[in-house]
């Protein structure tokens, strides 16, 4: 019989879900969850790299399995887990470590860019989270990695460390392929609709929230930075318009030239209206959802302790061929 495809993803538990990272990651993830061996990960080591207030640390670490969950993944199908509970992780991290070279960390653009904007706190493991990342995803022999646009340099990185690891040692890890949607692969800010919505920027009007209330998104997207050429049109020139035809889209199902056509002839007033309540609608379900979660610790704990113990399992297979290629001893 055919072997599945695996798929591995995550986000890191920092703030609150985006809807960025919905579009860009998580509703793919659920689709893909059909037809392929999935592992949905919190990525919570990754959030180290930042300062973090552990008791705060704690509550969105939950917060973002509930999200997960909320999102409609099912953890019958999937395996959901936190990273920090399958130390294979690590282990890999650091002989992959010893197979990537300084030069390749130091152009990550990404390293780059945070460590602007954390520059009190540059540290070491925030250069080495994309041999960490590639850990996550080569641990468990994955095919297919579902991200946002802003992680095609990471996963390059991991196809390189792959085929590295492969020519040196032997074949070992498939060559990993990066899913990302047709559209919506980045969603921009909605105050700089040319940088990426992000859940660290500081400017809350910037983002919308999963958690957002519905007064909340209309404010946001009321305010969202568009242009004067009132004309709704899908290209880049309209950098805010084009962001908001995105989120139409992705969240209707509706193709961007439908969405055009729709609001043809209609001002930006009607269409940040309209867009509102397309978020409203899709925010409505996934908010009682999670309350429901967040009520339900008992479930939320069955999920991630068994998630970790199947990963685990998964996780020690690869490291004992690893280890076995490395001539590390066997315990
Ligand atoms: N704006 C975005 N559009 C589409 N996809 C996005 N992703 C992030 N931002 C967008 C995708 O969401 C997944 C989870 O992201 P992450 O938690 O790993 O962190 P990130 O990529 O660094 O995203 P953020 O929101 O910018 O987080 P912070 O501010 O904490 O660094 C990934 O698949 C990502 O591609």
């Amino acid at each position: 019989m055919k072997r599945k495809k695996v798929v591995f993803s995550g986000a890191q538990p920092t703030g609150s879900l985006t809807l960025g990272n919905y579009i860009g990651a998580l509703q793919n993830w659920k689709f893909l969850e059909k037809e392929h061996n999935c592992l949905y990960c919190i990525v919570d080591l990754h959030s180290l790299t930042v300062r973090q207030d552990p008791e705060e640390f704690r509550k969105i670490s939950l917060s973002f399995l509930a999200q997960y969950l909320a999102s409609g993944l099912d953890p019958e199908k999937n395996i959901i887990f936190f990273q920090s509970h399958v130390p294979q992780h690590t282990e890999l991290s650091w002989i992959l470590g010893c197979n990537t070279y300084v030069g390749e960390l130091n152009r990550m653009t990404q390293f780059k860019d945070k460590s602007e904007r954390n520059r009190d706190n540059v540290n070491s493991g925030l250069f080495t989270y994309p041999v960490l990342m590639a850990a996550d995803i080569l641990l468990y022999k994955t095919d297919l990695v579902p991200v946002g646009e802003d992680q095609k340099q990471h996963l390059e990185l991991t196809r390189d460390i792959a085929a590295r690891f492969n020519n040196l040692y032997g074949e070992t890890f498939p060559i990993p392929e990066i899913y990302t949607p047709k559209i919506g692969a980045k969603i921009m800010s909605l105050q700089e609709p040319t940088k990426k919505m992000s859940k660290s920027d500081e400017n809350l009007n910037s983002t919308i929230l999963l958690m957002d209330s519905e007064d909340i998104v209309v404010k946001k997207i009321k305010r969202a930075v568009t242009d004067s050429e009132n004309v709704i049109a899908y290209r880049d020139e309209q950098p805010g318009i084009k962001n908001l035809i995105t989120i139409y889209s992705c969240l209707t199902g509706l193709s961007a030239e439908e969405v055009v056509s729709k609001y043809e002839g209609k001002g930006y007033g009607m269409f940040k209206t309209d867009t509102a309540e397309v978020v409203i609608e899709f925010l409505r379900p996934f908010r009682k959802n999670y309350e429901d979660y967040m009520r339900n610790p008992d479930f939320i704990e069955k999920v991630y302790k068994t998630g970790a113990q199947r990963a685990y399992e998964l996780a020690e297979d690869t490291m004992i061929l690893v280890r076995e290629r490395m001539g590390l001893i066997q315990k």
